[in-house]
């Protein structure tokens, strides 16, 4: 087992909820490859922002993608290397806002990838703006007097969306966490782990979820229980919300074809053309 953290100085403020993130995630990986989960297979990607760090401090191949576009780019490496397992780091304001539509349709068409989402309720990085998941009332920078918005519930945007594994956790409830990477990772097709990051600095609500987060023990069978525990509003639930099995888009896509490696020479491809074209 080689090192999983890198030589970066941490940035991240004291308490903060990606902490946590980063220890389970680590914890994760460590039982995956005692699985059988070979690290060259694994790649992540992450967005820009506070979340987006936890690629500086991961010795794990992968790509830093733009805001907003990390499912994007998933998308792609996914399509063009099959094999490869993706897990995709993203923040809420990344996620929910700025590429909800690269989200919304990695879910609908099943993409295999493992997406974890940092839900600090807040754009971090640039100090505190309200983001979709912000409470109503929320004060930043962009909303001085409190946002007048009311919050999504993105478990339910998710499940609407057709995601085929759903899951909610907490930094706090540590190892928890690591089992829910580790089902999300091993789950074939679209995963999204939606985790409450409090950020300490922003938005701290430490005491708000331990006051409320409860574990769901048993995972709901059909569709509108998955909805019923994703909207509760009296306890926060975490645990697996959603978990059903379909083909993933890269096999509907492609069967069994892996165009990064079966690519053809550069001079069977003009061979090809020149047959073609005359
Ligand atoms: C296309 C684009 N829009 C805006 C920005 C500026 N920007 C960088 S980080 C960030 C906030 C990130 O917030 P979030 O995704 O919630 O992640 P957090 O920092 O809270 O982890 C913004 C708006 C950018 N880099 N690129
Ligand atoms: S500002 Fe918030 S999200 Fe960023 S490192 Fe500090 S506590 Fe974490």
């Amino acid at each position: 087992m080689d090192e999983l953290i890198t030589y970066a100085e941490n940035t991240w403020c004291p308490g903060c909820g990606n902490f946590g993130i980063l220890t389970a995630f680590t914890q994760a990986i460590e039982r995956l490859e005692a699985d059988g989960l070979a690290r060259k297979d694994l790649a992540i990607v992450a967005g820009i922002g506070q979340h987006g760090k936890i690629f500086d401090y991961l010795k794990l191949n992968g790509f830093y993608a733009l805001h907003g576009r990390s499912l994007a780019t998933a998308q792609g490496m996914k399509l063009a290397n099959p094999g490869l397992k993706i897990v995709v780091f993203v923040g809420d304001g990344d996620s929910y806002g700025e590429g909800v539509a690269h989200l919304v349709f990695a879910a609908k068409r099943n993409a295999d990838l493992t997406v974890i989402v940092h839900n600090n309720g807040a754009y971090g990085l640039t100090t505190g703006q309200v983001t979709p998941t912000s409470r109503k009332g929320f004060r930043g920078p962009s909303t001085p007097r409190g946002s007048i918005e009311e919050p999504f519930n993105p478990l339910s945007l998710m499940l609407a969306s057709g995601a085929t594994f759903v899951a909610r956790g907490y930094p706090v409830k540590l190892n928890h966490l690591t089992d829910l990477f580790v089902w999300a990772v091993q789950h074939e097709g679209f995963s999204v782990v939606d985790v409450l990051q409090p950020c300490v600095t922003f938005n701290n609500t430490y005491e708000l979820y331990n006051n409320s987060v409860t574990e769901l023990k048993v995972t709901p069978e059909t569709f509108e229980d998955s909805m019923a525990a994703a909207r509760r509003t009296d306890r926060l639930l975490i645990g697996v919300i959603r978990d059903v099995s379909a083909e993933p888009h890269h096999r509907q896509l492609l069967g069994d074809r892996r165009p990064a490696e079966d690519r053809r020479a550069g001079s069977d491809r003009m061979a090809a053309i020149r047959k073609t074209f005359g």
